[in-house]
């Protein structure tokens, strides 16, 4: 029987089958899609989170759900997707929690996997638990040192003495992009200067490669251009000033050549060569000069380059008693030392235009240097501050009514003609400093051999002693030391474990030590992508056993015929080439726009890497990111101070995953993130527990006929309501819109409880509509439904998503065709709202067919609403 009430099932109660559906998805494998054999793979990533805290924060929780939302819809639109999730859970982040709690990481490390793989299996997302990595296990991190490995034979892994930035509070190294506004990005404690001997990659010979390619990416704008500006091209000249009574140059890097007739000064920095020949006494100069210097030198190589170039702060500079010879017109001009000028960026030294570089004005203002105008643009007001916009050349000699930037070129090419300078390009991006002093890391691969370093040999030739781990003896074990904590002395904890340290030499087989430092966490992070779909790392032949050996090997991609050292070299990765293939690049990647330089950069790098080295096929690991926005609460930032941190796990118990989830997702749009509050999310839970009345206990099942589904019935608005709402959703998501999806379920919701309940296939498509806001609920009840009629459902998150016709969509307009005895005579358009509203149609209506009544006297009118006016005359 057809219209049999259904009786209501149960009332709303997620706690009793969010848990069952859990276990029933993960047993069924319902979101682990076969990878060998998918047809339409779907690579949907979201960023894997450092477990570094008690537990999952709402805000993973909100990204999770976002990026799960977008997966869920392409599965049912039939793509194989695969949703993977880990845990990068070895680095600082989570070897500071460790810290905090004072207990060893590496024990810690299986507390917080469990602790965070039962949140995220709670909150529903629809990721393959049979495919999950964590980057501290030893079946991971022996490919991250084989990455390692692969970076220094291809001449890309250097080690050298380095003044870098040391966080006194994390006691370790840090990378420039860790450090932000001149303190650390992990504690926020300011950043001091060290020299210490460091391992670094060459991501500067990629600078140009990752910038071009930048232009092919489906990215933000916003991130594109934060990566733009980290690589940060500069186009210039380098031009040398040679210095009065000596028979030297100092070599300037500018980006503006053209304002060389207005150049007053040279500044070099404290740390130039010159200065060095100063204080060494390789020139002539006074007593009293000299302290003057040391004392300035010393101070100022205790700032960091941030403090030294930061606009606002006061420059500081000593003069150093020489003069240099602008080479354009052969003034004398001072040479001063100063600290905004850096030592690690184009020559050290520069060229001081104070009309048109604010910092040279500064610097000009408080030392009473000269200031001469050489650009006359509009706007331009030298006696308050310089001027650095475009204009013509002035006080400029030939040069004189250039215009710039446009004839840059002109100037260019004089300066080179005349033997002045050269074109040259620099970057602000610097190499990648990869080790770190901490234990919880991966050890870093490679063995020194002094015998080896006596006799000058080595794997490369720069670096004499030094030799990788061979790779069947990866991994390098951590070693699980009761005195883990960072030393802060610039060495590691495990230069304190000889039984770590202590080997032989690959090369030699004489005694020689092991680097005791670790990678840096963003190298672990920079090809997990490729980690999920590698059998060996994850899936079904893992094998985390500790002992080295019996993980398994990789697999060989290609023998290589190249004989080095004797030695035949195998191509071996941890992927399958042809699982590869298939699966990368990653289709979406979804994740915080705080990595935009960090994690970001480095994955990409590290992919040109592996595709130079043929060990992967593509070279940009991300086609599209999107980056989501952020979760504050009542309208402030979330912070264990304030004591406003949401946890999920409590408001999972209250109101089940379904209404936190489509809550987060109704905050705002999900680039934008938003404001939690407890009213919105009670709100959000009393219209599930409506819609779940509304759709497990609708009175009427049957579908619309055939005839009701393309209009012209009493049904044609529900059936339009319904197309709508596909359209809207559908697009929505699509779009990363996710509230106002929801807020289309709302007002679709509204509409057919005011029907008096929802049909059967407006039930069915509601349900699916819902799914990837509410895959419990819209799963039980789909279910729930399949049982009562004894069929077999299958998940609803498989179900094909529901499409829409565009003739089907609500038509606010109806157009009602005017008769005059039955005879088509007009047409017009009636807004729906005025539908009913006989006396107006009829006056409209007369109108129209006035000449065809033509003065007849109308004897009847009749009116079928949305349709047709006739009159009979
Ligand atoms: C003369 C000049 C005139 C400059 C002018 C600017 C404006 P970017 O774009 O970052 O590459 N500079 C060069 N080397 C420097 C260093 N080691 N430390 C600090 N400043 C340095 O900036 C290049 C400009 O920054 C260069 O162009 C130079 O100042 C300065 F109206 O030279 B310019
Ligand atoms: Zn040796």
């Amino acid at each position: 029987m057809q219209n049999s009430k259904n009786k209501t099932k149960s009332d709303f109660n997620p706690q009793g089958f969010e848990a069952k559906w859990q276990r029933e998805w993960e047993s069924a494998r319902t979101f682990s899609p076969n990878l060998e054999n998918s047809n339409k793979p779907f690579y949907n990533l979201m960023m894997f989170p450092y477990p570094s805290a008690e537990g999952l924060h709402v805000g993973n929780m909100y990204a999770q759900t976002g990026a799960d939302v977008y997966g869920r819809l392409k599965r049912m639109q039939g793509f194989d997707v695969f949703e993977p999730m880990g845990l990068d859970g070895f680095g600082i982040h989570s070897e500071n929690y460790a810290l905090k709690i004072g207990k060893n990481p590496m024990d810690q490390a299986q507390i917080s996997q469990d602790r965070f793989y039962k949140q995220m299996k709670a909150i529903g997302t629809s990721i393959d638990w049979s495919r999950t990595l964590e980057t501290y296990d030893p079946a991971y991190y022996k490919w991250t040192q084989w990455l390692f490995i692969q970076l220094f034979k291809a001449g890309l892994a250097y080690r050298k003495k380095a003044e870098v930035n040391w966080c006194p509070s994390c006691k370790t190294v840090l990378s420039d992009e860790q450090v932000i506004d001149t303190k650390c990005e992990r504690c926020g404690t300011v950043v001091e200067k060290r020299d210490l001997e460091q391992w670094f990659f060459r991501i500067t010979n990629y600078a140009e490669r990752l910038l071009q390619n930048i232009e092919k990416l489906d990215w933000s704008e916003k991130v594109k251009i934060a990566q733009r500006n980290w690589i940060g091209k500069s186009e210039g000249a380098v031009l040398k000033f040679s210095i009065v009574d000596l028979d030297r140059f100092i070599k300037v890097f500018t980006t503006r050549p053209d304002t060389l007739f207005g150049a007053t000064f040279v500044v070099v920095s404290p740390e130039h060569e010159v200065v060095a020949s100063l204080l060494n006494l390789k020139f002539k100069i006074q007593n009293s000069k000299l302290k003057e210097i040391e004392k300035y030198v010393k101070k100022a190589k205790e700032r960091t380059d941030q403090e030294r170039t930061a606009e606002d702060k006061e420059k500081t500079g000593v003069f150093s008693g020489l003069y240099a010879v602008n080479p354009v017109n052969g003034e004398k001009i001072p040479v001063w030392i100063a600290d905004y000028v850096l030592t690690g960026y184009g020559t050290g030294a520069i060229m001081a235009v104070p009309a048109h570089d604010t910092r040279d004005y500064a610097f000009a203002k408080k030392y009473g240097l000269p200031i001469i105008e050489v650009i006359k643009g509009k706007g331009s007001r030298i006696q308050e501050e310089a001027y650095v916009g475009d204009g013509v050349l002035v006080n400029s000699g030939e040069w004189n009514g250039l215009n710039m930037p446009v004839d840059m070129g002109k100037v260019l090419d004089n300066l080179e003609k005349n033997g002045i300078g050269e074109r040259s390009v620099n970057y602000h991006l610097r190499d990648w400093l990869i080790s770190r002093q901490r234990y919880w890391g991966p050890p870093i691969p490679m063995v020194y051999c002094e015998t080896c370093f006596s006799q000058n040999k080595g794997e490369k030739e720069e670096m004499p002693g030094w030799y990788s781990v061979k790779l069947q003896d990866l991994p390098v074990l951590l070693p699980n030391v009761a005195d883990w904590k960072p030393l802060g002395t610039g060495k590691s904890p495990l230069a304190n474990h000889p039984e770590f340290y202590e080997t032989v030499c690959p090369e030699c087989g004489n005694k020689a030590v092991r680097e005791t430092d670790v990678s840096d966490t963003f190298l672990d992070s920079s090809w997990y992508f490729l980690g999920y779909i590698s059998d060996q790392i994850t899936g079904k032949t893992k094998n985390s056993a500790i002992s080295g050996n019996s993980l398994s090997k990789g697999i060989k991609i290609e023998q290589e015929s190249k004989e080095e050292k004797g030695i035949v070299d195998e191509k071996i990765t941890p992927w399958d080439p042809v699982i590869e293939q298939k699966w990368l690049p990653v289709t979406r990647y979804i994740g915080g726009a705080e990595h935009s330089v960090l994690h970001l950069l480095y994955s990409r790098f590290v992919s040109m890497v592996l595709h130079d080295l043929k060990f992967t096929h593509f070279e940009e690991p991300f086609s599209s990111f999107f980056a989501h926005g952020l979760i504050i609460k009542d309208g402030a930032k979330m912070s264990k101070s304030k004591g406003n941190v949401v946890v999920p796990d409590e408001y999972i118990k209250k109101y089940g995953a379904d209404t936190l989830r489509t809550y987060l997702m109704f905050l705002g749009p999900f680039s934008e993130g938003g404001d939690f509050r407890d009213s919105g999310i009670e709100g959000m839970h009393r219209f599930l527990k409506r819609v779940w009345k509304l759709l497990s206990e609708s009175s009427e099942s049957q579908r619309f006929t055939e005839s009701e589904s393309h209009g012209g019935s009493e049904n044609s608005e529900r059936v339009g309501m319904m197309h709508k709402t596909i359209k809207k959703v559908t697009e929505d998501i699509e779009g990363f819109k996710y509230n106002t999806a929801i807020a289309a379920l709302m007002e679709w919701y509204n509409f057919l409880s005011a029907q008096k309940g929802a049909l059967q296939e407006e039930r069915r498509v509601f349900l699916q509509l819902l799914a990837p806001f509410a895959p419990y609920m819209t799963e039980e009840i789909w279910n729930q439904e399949a049982r009562s009629k004894n069929q077999e459902a299958g998940s609803i998150h498989l179900s094909a998503w529901p499409a829409y016709d565009e003739k089907n969509l609500v038509a606010d307009t109806f157009t009602v065709v005017v008769q005059v005895n039955g005879k088509r005579r007009a047409e017009m358009n009636v807004p729906r709202a005025e539908l009913e509203n006989k006396q107006m149609i009829e006056q409209q209506a007369t109108g129209l067919v006035s000449k065809y009544i033509d003065g007849s006297a109308v004897k009847k009118v009749v009116y079928v609403p949305g349709k047709i006016v006739n009159f009979v005359v």
